[in-house]
């Protein structure tokens, strides 16, 4: 029986997860913890595989954006620390504390409301949260000595909360100008000074996102926050050229040819005909399309690899197929095609693809859905594999 019955997949390479751990432990301080960030299933890559490998080789804690990806993790037996790094209704708070899911803070009416919620549930009550200082992103977190003090106190106040951490988020620490995200780092730094000359001692302090441990180890303190590198793929092209951290792609997308036609007169291919193919050309039709996440701003754009070489895609990109021209004259149904990664000598990757979508890397993995099942690989050879088809179907 075959796992699935559709010929693209997502591979996923667990050892570059693993080496991509390896690399940051290498590169920040000692005594700086890994919390590898598996939000949006993992980038894409699939949440519980990637957090299960970067635990397994250094990794010491988990964080996603929501309290729901983080009860999957909880579900799938993962029972490593668990942040959730956005917002989380005060409602919600009996599930975290029933999962042990440590939820972010910012606002002293959520404490006060989590706390008498919590102080009147039968089941666990005991929540830990980390508090979240906006220095420069206007995004999430309490911005002034003020606010944070109103926030500390009534955790201070609460039986059942616990005040784990602190943390803030750069803007900008992916550039080359290094302005913004010193702001944030002295900013941060104030904000933790006020707070010890309170006389309270500080819980665990995060700051670093990937680029900002790339470029700033030394701005570590208790853990850096590992989101894209976590996956191989750099923040941006400023911080891959720099070198300073040798990183390995985790994921590629493949498929195979469905149908091989060659043209014996103009050849109209795909919605609007923006392509003709001339007499001679072979194509090649692709069972993927933009229903999977393969963007439809790919048409007569982008390319892939078949044998070893670029092919280029031909006409537009449909909901579920994609046509290439196929230059080898022995292409055959069921030849395999590389969307995202390497074949041979030549290699597609998600920075190259987000320069043509005029995006970043991280959408491009983000994009890819629950159409396209992944494969887990170690050594070469497929450990696992997850295809969630089903949907909006409980299967
Ligand atoms: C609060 C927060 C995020 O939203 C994301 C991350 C990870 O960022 P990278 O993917 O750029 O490493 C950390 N923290």
């Amino acid at each position: 029986m075959k796992w699935f019955c559709r010929d693209t997949w997502i591979e996923v390479d667990l050892d570059a997860i693993a080496a991509n751990v390896t690399a940051f432990r290498r590169h920040i301080p000692a005594s700086t913890a890994i919390m590898a960030v598996v939000k949006a299933d993992g980038y894409g890559h699939g949440a519980v595989h990637v957090g299960r490998a970067a635990l397994a080789s250094g990794a010491d804690s988990l964080a996603v954006a929501m309290l729901d990806e983080a009860i999957v993790l909880r579900k799938a037996g993962i029972t490593a620390p668990i942040l959730v790094l956005g917002y989380t209704p005060v409602d919600s708070v009996e599930q975290a504390a029933a999962y042990n899911i440590a939820l972010t803070v910012y606002h002293a009416d959520w404490v006060e409301q989590a706390t008498r919620i919590l102080q009147g549930t039968d089941g666990p009550n005991r929540l830990d949260v980390h508090v979240k200082v906006d220095t420069g992103m206007g995004r999430l977190g309490v911005r002034t000595e003020q606010e944070l003090l109103l926030v500390v106190e009534a955790l201070h106040r609460s039986d059942v909360l616990t005040w784990a951490g602190i943390f803030t988020h750069f803007a900008c620490a992916d550039e080359p100008d290094t302005t913004h995200a010193a702001g944030q780092h002295a900013r941060f730094g104030e904000l933790l000074s006020a707070l010890q000359s309170k006389g309270y001692a500080l819980p665990m302090v995060h700051c670093c996102n990937s680029a900002a441990a790339i470029a700033f180890p030394e701005w570590g303190y208790d853990a850096i926050r590992l989101g894209i590198s976590l996956y191989g793929l750099y923040p941006s092209a400023h911080l891959r050229d720099q070198g300073a951290v040798r990183l390995t792609p985790a994921l590629s997308l493949k498929t195979r040819i469905a149908h091989v036609k060659s043209a014996d007169q103009p050849m109209t291919v795909s919605y609007g005909a923006t392509y003709v193919a001339a007499p001679g050309e072979q194509i090649a039709t692709l069972p993927i399309g933009y229903a999977d996440g393969f963007s439809r701003l790919l048409s007569n754009r982008g390319t892939a690899l078949h044998k070893g070489r670029r092919v280029p895609i031909v006409g537009r990109v449909c909901m579920d197929q994609v046509m290439v021209r196929i230059e080898a004259k022995d292409a055959e149904v069921g030849d395999e095609v590389v969307l995202y990664g390497r074949q041979g000598a030549e290699q597609i990757t998600l920075d190259e693809v987000a320069e043509q979508l005029g995006t970043i890397n991280y959408e491009v993995a983000c994009m890819l859905n629950y159409r396209v099942p992944r494969v887990y690989l170690r050594e070469g050879r497929i450990v696992d594999y997850c295809h969630q088809i089903g949907g909006s179907v409980k299967l």
